[in-house]
């Protein structure tokens, strides 16, 4: 797949993705990543992107036409169809299931909105609108960040081990159990003894157990559309049970 960012900060969007698993991807050309100036494609002596928003009010608004005219650059270059997402709070909530969606698409294009958004006719070449949360930020580029790294993830080759990324626990809808590393004892805190049994079959199932768990008490909502084995749903009931008998007394 090809990604084409579009960003007054392009250093900050670079610098970011120099480092770690997706870094490397891109140094060894299983993603193609392209961080594009918005300057490069004003016209003005001063190079602006911004500029005052009609009917008034604070702050600045993106103009369109430099936007327009580094899509049609991307356009030519990629010679595709291009799937056009935009950063904004207003946009749908960008989840693990829309990060491996995405993945699956050849040409994606992030654009990384500053100032209070950007001109509304934008819009008529933006595919999606995604946001990464409920809070407000600076700017698209760390949003745009946020999508590049996990929608990389599913890309094969990626991650070095597939493996990995197919149990990842919210590919799979439940928190992740706990891990530990040597040493086994650190002050009086020992490691879980199963773990040091060399049962499989124990260890699988202590872990399936504290996911379950750990999903119960700090997000019961993924419950609802969590896959579940059957194993996973008789250690559930039994959690659920004990839950029960705990508020009781
Ligand atoms: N998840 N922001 C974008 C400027 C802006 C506003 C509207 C386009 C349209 C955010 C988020 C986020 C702040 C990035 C406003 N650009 N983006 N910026 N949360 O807060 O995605």
């Amino acid at each position: 797949m090809t990604i084409d960012i579009v960003t007054i900060f392009p250093a900050m969007v670079d610098a970011a993705l120099s480092a770690g698993v997706v870094g490397r991807a891109i140094e060894s050309r299983v993603l193609d990543v392209a961080i594009h100036d918005l300057r490069d494609f004003t016209t003005d002596r001063h190079r602006s992107v911004d500029d005052m928003p009609f009917g008034g009010g604070p702050g600045m608004v993106m103009k369109a036409e430099p936007i327009f005219r580094a899509l049609d650059a991307i356009e030519a270059k990629r010679g595709g169809r291009l799937t056009v997402l935009l950063t904004s709070p207003q946009g749908t909530q960008f989840t693990q299931a829309g990060a491996e969606r995405l993945s699956k698409v050849e040409h994606v294009v992030l654009l990384c909105g500053r100032y209070e958004g950007v001109d509304e006719r934008v819009r008529s070449r933006v595919d999606e609108e995604v946001s990464i949360g409920d809070y407000v930020l600076s700017g698209g580029e760390l949003p745009a960040l946020v999508v590049v790294d996990a929608v990389a993830r599913f890309v094969p080759g990626v991650v070095g081990d597939d493996q990995s990324v197919a149990e990842d626990s919210f590919s799979r809808g439940l928190l992740d159990f706990p891990h530990y590393t040597r040493p086994a004892e650190v002050g009086t805190d020992r490691v879980p003894d199963v773990l040091l049994s060399g049962n499989h079959a124990e260890i699988r199932r202590w872990r399936k157990r504290e996911s379950l768990a750990r999903t119960l008490s700090r997000r019961p909502d993924l419950l609802e559309t969590a896959a579940l084995d059957d194993e996973e749903r008789r250690i559930l009931e039994e959690l659920q049970k004990g839950r029960r008998a705990e508020r009781q007394d």
